[in-house]
């Protein structure tokens, strides 16, 4: 078995820090595949193996500095598989340096003064308003790469070195950088269109203003008149297309966005703009996992919230910079509950409509039954009566009994009568589902709402006996508040609001009486209810509680 070791190539800088580590010792490679990512300044490049093998050894660590010649890893060759590059395709595949193709890397190092000659101006007019053609450099393959990112526009004042485009291929990204300074006289291309070597890519104007290397350029009509030495690339921030840069190696990040190649394609394929994706690797490198929790978390979210919806984001704040701050990670229910409730509040018209229910009566015959339900073990609460008049009520209101489906186009109308019920949990809101309400007895009732309330809190509800509601009530008739206005449970297309119920004096057409009422809001969407149904459906719920026996007619 041949083992090789893996070198770092030309990298068009001294050092370059190893900020990620794409295999370990044991995974099988593939040639071409990365095994480090180094980044400088400026600059970042894949290292991908020369040769298709097993990983034996990975000989660097995170944060580790290299240059060129520096050993990365040792990789067993694979049987079958050609060890020894030939100079020919040592060049082809840099920046696969390794031991045999040391040779070839210096090579490609002389090469780089070519490519910068590449990145040059082509003069037209008079020296002193000299306009020049950027053309794009050297990028070692005939084929034509993206074109992802115009750093300039027109009029835009640059100097040498500074970003004017950057090019993407599948394994590289690198910056053109301006070879001189100058004005944007005009763009030649758009963001998006691929170019290849000798495309024009911009025009700058102003060689009166220009350095003396400049005028240089200018005085020779040829694409390849030099117009930076192949020590300036290397010191005059961001590296150009070396020849290993193009062949698949180096990729400059574009702006303040570091991320290496592979996953600035990944983003691209996901449509995900860079900027929007907080990185967690070493000096806030996007990897790859940043922009799967990107995509997971834009895809939690409602349809049709956050940027990508141009909906504005709520700018983060830095609260810390006001007074101290305890930051806590929120429970997995209160971030399901948000997204439910954004989801809903985005996609549902929403309407409260509002009433009371008089329940002095109930609360009469609720309070003569207490000693019964404590020779049953149970507690009876407003709630069992409340769920037992939505049930009867929903029967007789289908459009409040509905979903809407087949996108908005037909509506489902429930032939049966299940209730969710809001219960306020330590660990966030939790809603049980009562199943056919309407078939059961105000103690059956009871009890199950004791039971489903309890092991909501202990957490022990299984996802079954939390879905398939038709319709919610939400009581904060213990916890207190005059009103407020739910937000529907989609699918469903209503639910109540119950509120504290409060002795209030009521005209009875002589006199004023007290009465216990209790206030209800019913918030609907307004795509399948009316207001006449919405209507409708609370004034029979209030007359329903208002008057129990007529629960049994
Ligand atoms: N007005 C006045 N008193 C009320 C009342 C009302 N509307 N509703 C309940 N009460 C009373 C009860 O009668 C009981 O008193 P008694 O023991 O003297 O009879 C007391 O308040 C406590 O009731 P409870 O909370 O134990 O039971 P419940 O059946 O009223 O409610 C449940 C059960 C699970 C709905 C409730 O505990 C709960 O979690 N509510 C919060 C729901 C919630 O968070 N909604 C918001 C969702 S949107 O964020």
């Amino acid at each position: 078995m041949t083992q090789k070791t893996e070198l770092v190539p030309d990298i068009g800088s001294d050092v370059a820090e190893v900020v990620e580590i794409l295999v370990s010792a044991g995974d099988s490679v593939d040639v071409d595949q990365g095994l480090i990512v180094l980044e400088s300044d400026k600059a970042s490049m894949e290292v991908p193996s020369s040769v298709a093998g097993t990983v034996v050894d990975v000989l660097v660590k995170e944060g580790d500095e290299l240059s060129e010649g520096g050993e990365v890893a040792v990789i067993e060759v694979a049987e079958g598989a050609d060890a020894g590059a030939t100079p020919s395709e040592a060049e082809e595949t840099t920046p696969q340096t390794n031991t045999e193709t040391k040779q070839a890397s210096s090579t490609d190092a002389a090469d780089s003064a070519a490519d910068v000659k590449a990145v040059s101006s082509a003069p037209s007019g008079e020296e002193a308003n000299a306009t020049r053609e950027v053309t794009v450099p050297d990028i070692g393959t005939d084929d034509a790469v993206d074109l992802v990112e115009i750093s300039v526009a027109i009029g835009d004042r640059v100097d040498e070195g500074d970003t004017l485009v950057v090019l993407e291929s599948d394994k590289a990204s690198m910056e053109v950088p301006s070879p001189t300074a100058g004005v944007v006289e005009a763009l030649r291309v758009q963001d998006g269109q691929q170019v290849s070597q000798g495309d024009v890519l911009l025009v700058l104007s102003g060689a009166a203003a220009l350095p003396a290397s400049t005028t240089e350029a200018s005085e020779s009509a040829a694409p390849e008149t030099p117009a930076r030495t192949s020590s300036e690339v290397a010191t005059s921030g961001p590296a150009p297309a070396t020849a290993s840069t193009a062949s698949g190696g180096p990729s400059t990040a574009g702006g303040e966005v570091y991320a290496g190649p592979a996953v600035r394609k990944l983003a691209r394929e996901f449509g995900v703009p860079l900027r929007d994706v907080k990185g967690t690797g070493p000096k806030g490198r996007i990897v790859k996992e940043d922009l799967h929790e990107f995509v997971k978390r834009r895809l939690d979210r409602p349809a049709g919230a956050g940027s990508m919806s141009g909906i504005p984001d709520v700018p983060e704040v830095d609260f810390a910079a006001f007074g101290d701050v305890e930051v806590v990670e929120r429970s997995r229910i209160d971030k399901v509950t948000a997204a439910n409730m954004h989801r809903s509040w985005l996609n549902v018209p929403h309407v409260t409509q509002f009433d009371d229910a008089d329940i002095t009566e109930l609360e009469a015959f609720r309070k003569s039954l207490r000693d019964e339900g404590e020779k049953r073990g149970t507690r009876l609460t407003p709630v069992p009566f409340l769920l037992k008049a939505c049930a009867v009520a929903l029967s007789r209101h289908e459009k409040i009994n509905a979903s809407l489906s087949d996108g908005g186009d037909t509506l489902t109308l429930k032939r049966y009568v299940h209730i969710g019920m809001a219960v306020d949990t330590p660990a966030g809101l939790v809603v049980p589902v009562i199943r056919d309400v309407d078939h059961k007895s105000i103690w059956d009732l009871a009890a199950e709402v004791l039971d489903l309330a309890a092991r909501a809190r202990d957490r022990k509800l299984k996802p079954a006996e939390m879905q398939g509601a038709c319709f919610t009530i939400s009581s904060l008739g213990a916890i207190g508040g005059r009103g407020f206005t739910p937000i529907v449970n989609t699918p469903e297309v209503a639910i109540l609001g119950v509120s504290r119920a409060q002795t209030q004096p009521v005209w009875d057409g002589s006199a004023f009486q007290p009465r216990l009422q209790l206030p209800l809001s019913l918030s609907y969407d307004h795509r399948v209810v009316n207001g006449g149904d919405a209507g409708r459906f609370l004034t029979e719920l209030c007359e329903l509680l208002g008057d129990i026996r007529r629960l049994v007619l």
